[in-house]
């Protein structure tokens, strides 16, 4: 095999936000942009030689071509395998569970998620590490630190590889395997869920139920497991077939954006349960007849039944849920004396809570559940969750929500999000809240009275390392959080979330919207930041 060593100049932006690198394809198709940053992440490893790496992606706009430089890259570097998902696709989840099922090295997953794609849209790319899991920040500062002083990459000469062939290809000591992306994680997904019972669900017409793929990674496994496996109807399935652009729109499962879900859940004669994933198959949203459940909830009420589950029947060794994410877990893990972790955002920093055996379920209020089967958020397995608790509970979604409601009390809760703003009215917004914090806490606002302001610091109770800076919050003495944080994943100016929620245990006055309950305090949010008054913006561009 000859390898080449290619001459290449740093760009100074590689530095990779909550979920890896993201930018434009347009920035990632600048001469050796893409190999700049795989050179980067390869040169911080040590000890790959000979090693195995797996390769996927969500088939989006780009997924092609950066397999190919990729596959290049990876031989010149001396990795000894590559396990590659048929047509380049592999879900998060999925990836995850290959690298561990196969003891790889670690893995490339090339996603932006939720973000749209196409020539002019999103591309991105992450590195995984050998327990399936994100690379912690301690790996992603290293590879930004050596994108910053790279000067060559090496590539090695060797033709394209047919990547929708399944098998074994071997160049000198270099093998590439495709394999079938979707066998395994159905496997795996059998071992945890109670199958047989599903199937029966399902037959017998006790569970009808609605998935929307999105037109991005999940509609081969959708299929496979809800068609194939478990026997639901064809038209069980919708936007099916993953495309580079997700059919134009955002493969991001919210209300908004899943539109066809949502109209036909809130519709006439709506399916049993109704649910969808994202770009990368790791979010989940999940829909009954005329109900919606937010993913805080759902975190919770999943962890409250766990024990019904196969895989969870002995219980569970912990909770973790990201900061932002609402206390609904919490109370779950009081009620069963189990510990529960408050940790940043980001699937990565559940990781080592994971691996040391403290946590089996962990979640975060972007629409994102997982346990300890993968080290990533699991969309499918979320939903096959809940499937299995409608099958055993026999119940409706909007039972099971209820009566958890009445037994914990209802974490009122959304979600704002302004998107695209500029960046330097983002960063002064940020530092107008910092600049209050000191002065906040004992002030009164009408009910509210602001029992801390602070920003959020975590440190690992594993590693010990710290990581700060991780969003704004201010908690009144009622438990009300209002929290405010700017996104890490966007490509486009900042993305300021704000966070808001507030604790009922009154059960006749769980069934009220949101957005009402929480209007003094979204006005309070408004007071704190400006940023509707900073950017002439009269309301947010996505509520969830
Ligand atoms: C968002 C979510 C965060 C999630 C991350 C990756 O990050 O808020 O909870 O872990 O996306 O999800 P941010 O920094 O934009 O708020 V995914 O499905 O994009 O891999
Ligand atoms: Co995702």
């Amino acid at each position: 095999m000859q390898i080449e060593t290619i001459t290449t100049h740093p760009y100074n932006d590689q530095n990779p936000g909550t979920s890896g690198l993201r930018k434009k394809v347009k920035v990632f198709q600048q001469p050796g942009y893409l190999e700049n940053f795989v050179q980067a992440i390869f040169d911080s490893l040590d000890g790959l030689a000979g090693k195995t790496l797996v390769l996927g992606g969500d088939g989006r706009y780009f997924n092609r071509p950066a397999i190919q430089v990729i596959i290049k890259m990876a031989a010149a570097n001396g990795f000894g395998e590559l396990i590659i998902g048929q047509g380049g696709l592999l879900s998060t989840p999925a990836a995850s569970h290959i690298i561990r099922k196969y003891n790889a090295f670690g893995g490339l997953i090339l996603s932006a998620s939720h973000n749209p794609g196409g020539p002019d849209e999103d591309f991105g790319i992450k590195y995984n590490v050998s327990n399936g899991g994100p690379a912690p920040e301690k790996d992603t500062n290293a590879f930004y630190q050596r994108s910053l002083v790279i000067d060559s990459y090496k590539i090695a000469s060797i033709e394209d590889i047919d990547l929708d062939c399944i098998g074994t290809q071997r160049i000198d000591n270099f093998s590439i395997t495709i394999i079938d992306p979707v066998a395994d994680y159905a496997e795996l997904m059998q071992s945890i869920f109670d199958f047989n019972l599903l199937k029966q669900s399902i037959s017998s017409g006790y569970i009808t139920l609605l998935f929307d793929a999105m037109h991005a990674i999940t509609g081969p496994y959708a299929k496979r497991i809800f068609i194939d496996i478990l026997g639901a109807t064809p038209d069980s399935v919708i936007n099916a077939e993953p495309l580079e652009d997700f059919g134009g729109h955002h493969p991001d499962p919210n209300l908004a954006h899943a539109q066809e879900l949502a109209e036909r859940m809130f519709g006439s004669a709506p399916p049993v349960f109704g649910a969808a994933s994202d770009g990368d198959g790791d979010r989940n949203m999940i829909t009954g007849s005329n109900i919606f459940v937010t993913p805080s909830d759902s975190l919770a009420i999943m962890a409250a039944n766990a024990h019904l589950i196969p895989a969870y029947a002995k219980g569970l060794r912990g909770v973790a849920r990201s900061m932002p994410t609402s206390q609904a877990v919490d109370r779950v893990a009081a009620h069963y004396n189990i510990p529960c972790y408050e940790t940043p955002t980001g699937w990565k920093f559940f990781g080592n809570l994971l691996d040391a055996g403290k946590i089996t379920l962990c979640g975060e209020e972007s629409f994102g559940t997982g346990s300890d089967h993968v080290r990533e958020k699991d969309g499918l397995w979320a939903v096959l969750f809940w499937l299995n608790l409608i099958a055993i509970k026999r119940q409706s979604v909007a039972d099971i929500v209820n009566e958890h409601w009445q037994k914990f009390g209802r974490d009122i809760y959304c979600r704002h999000d302004y998107e695209a703003v500029e960046i330097d009215i983002a960063n002064d917004i940020v530092d107008h809240l910092r600049n209050q914090l000191p002065t906040l806490p004992g002030q009164t606002f009408a009910e509210y009275t602001v029992k801390y302001a602070d920003e959020f610091s975590y440190e690992d109770s594993i590693d010990g390392s710290i990581s700060s800076n991780q969003g704004i919050r201010i908690g009144f003495e009622n438990g009300s959080r209002i929290i405010f944080r700017l996104s890490g994943t966007g490509t486009v100016g900042a993305t300021l979330r704000i966070y808001l929620e507030r604790f009922e245990a009154d059960a006749s006055k769980h069934n009220q919207s949101a957005q009402v309950v929480l209007a003094t305090l979204i006005n309070l949010a408004e007071q704190f930041c400006e940023i509707k008054k900073r950017t002439g913006r009269t309301e947010p561009n996505v509520v969830t």
